[in-house]
């Protein structure tokens, strides 16, 4: 049982999680609440763990692009999807730590490498490790997403300074076939657990957009916070629409849809970091104040996510100075360029 949802009070309208946790109709039920309502619980919730005009920034970066063997059906960097998506070889370390250097300079505080591998090699992680001890020593917080780890390697990452893990379940378990075929959801969550057990805060979301129906997007985060404990960071995603994807085309989730989610994600995990991660590029300054507001609290700082774009660094500046919203760092700088 987590004593995190028990802290959580609820109004009457949306019944009381039993026994601590949340079954998916009582998810289901805080989607269908009136929108002001549900805003009015989300900023409760918010504001009851968090400073509410405060935003982590994130910066992101490729460390090894494209040619992946896994079938992801909304991924870019599938090998066997035509995206234009150039496989590349593992980025130099003087090269990441440059990244690195940057994002701290413009006022991020977490530095976020992704591989586009279905699981790490040995001596792939001796790079990696190497990446993440850099990083760390320059007061960064390091988080890595490297697809499923084997025995030990959570460990190794742990022992060089890993602080997040990022593995995303993606979607409701009854979906996830709909869109990945190459591995399933209990090895998600082995990877989760072996993530747990060594000790790495756990970075864990889905995507949404992807057609999947209200009630699978209550599934996903009836799943994330109904694990105990739950993700100390919770990125929500809205498909990024890539041609060449099996998901290019799918139907246009509502806005209005996608602010739910992370309402909903922020009530339930009262006390997590909500992400508002991919798909900023595609929304409208309004859509992603309303996120705000809802209780998104984290963000990807820098033009470019993993392989599509990301809101330009002055673009963000300016809302969250429109927004009277400040950095986990203070001021943000979008003066000097991130490429
Ligand atoms: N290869 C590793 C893995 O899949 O575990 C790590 C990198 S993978 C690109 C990290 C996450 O990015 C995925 O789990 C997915 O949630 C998200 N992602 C990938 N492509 C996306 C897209 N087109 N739109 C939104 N999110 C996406
Ligand atoms: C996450 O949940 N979203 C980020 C991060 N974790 C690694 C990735 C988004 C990728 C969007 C598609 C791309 O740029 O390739
Ligand atoms: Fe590979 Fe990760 Fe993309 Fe899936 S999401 S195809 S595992 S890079």
């Amino acid at each position: 049982m987590s004593t995190q949802v028990l802290e959580f009070h609820p109004p009457a309208v949306a019944c009381a999680p039993d026994a601590g946790r949340w079954p998916v109709a009582q998810v289901a039920a805080l989607f269908a609440l009136p929108f002001n309502d549900l805003l009015f619980q989300a900023q409760q919730a918010h504001r009851a763990h968090f400073d509410a005009n405060e935003v982590e920034l994130a910066t992101l970066l490729s460390v090894k692009t494209g040619g992946c063997p896994e079938d992801c059906g909304y991924c870019p960097q599938a090998a066997r999807y035509d995206t234009g998506v150039t496989a590349q070889k593992i980025l130099p370390l003087d090269t990441v730590l440059e990244h690195a250097r940057q994002a701290k300079a413009h006022g991020a505080t977490r530095f976020c490498m992704g591989a586009a591998w279905r699981e790490p090699k040995e001596r792939d992680l001796d790079h990696i490790e190497a990446m993440v001890r850099g990083v760390k020593a320059m007061g960064l917080e390091t988080c890595a997403t490297l697809g499923m780890l084997g025995q030990g390697q959570a460990e190794r990452l742990k022992g060089a300074g890993l602080d997040y893990y990022n593995h995303n379940l993606d979607t409701a378990p009854e979906f996830y076939n709909n869109v990945i075929t190459t591995r399933d959801y209990q090895d998600r969550l082995d990877t989760l657990g072996r993530v747990r057990q060594a000790g790495i805060k756990v970075c864990c979301g889905g995507i949404v957009g992807m057609g999947e129906s209200r009630l699978q997007r209550a599934g996903l985060i009836a799943q994330l916070a109904n694990m105990d404990p739950y993700p100390e960071s919770v990125p929500v995603n809205h498909l990024v629409q890539v041609e060449g994807t099996p998901l290019h085309g799918a139907e246009a989730l509502d806005p209005l849809e996608f602010v739910r989610t992370i309402a909903v994600a922020r009530i339930t995990m009262p006390k997590a970091r909500v992400r508002l991660s991919a798909g900023r590029r595609q929304m409208s300054e309004a859509v992603q104040a309303l996120c705000f507001l809802a209780g998104a609290n984290s963000i990807f700082y820098g033009d470019k996510l993993l392989t599509t774009g990301n809101p330009e660094v002055e673009a963000d500046a300016a809302l969250l100075d429109k927004l009277g919203m400040h950095s986990r760092a203070g001021q943000v700088d979008a003066r000097c360029e991130l490429d």
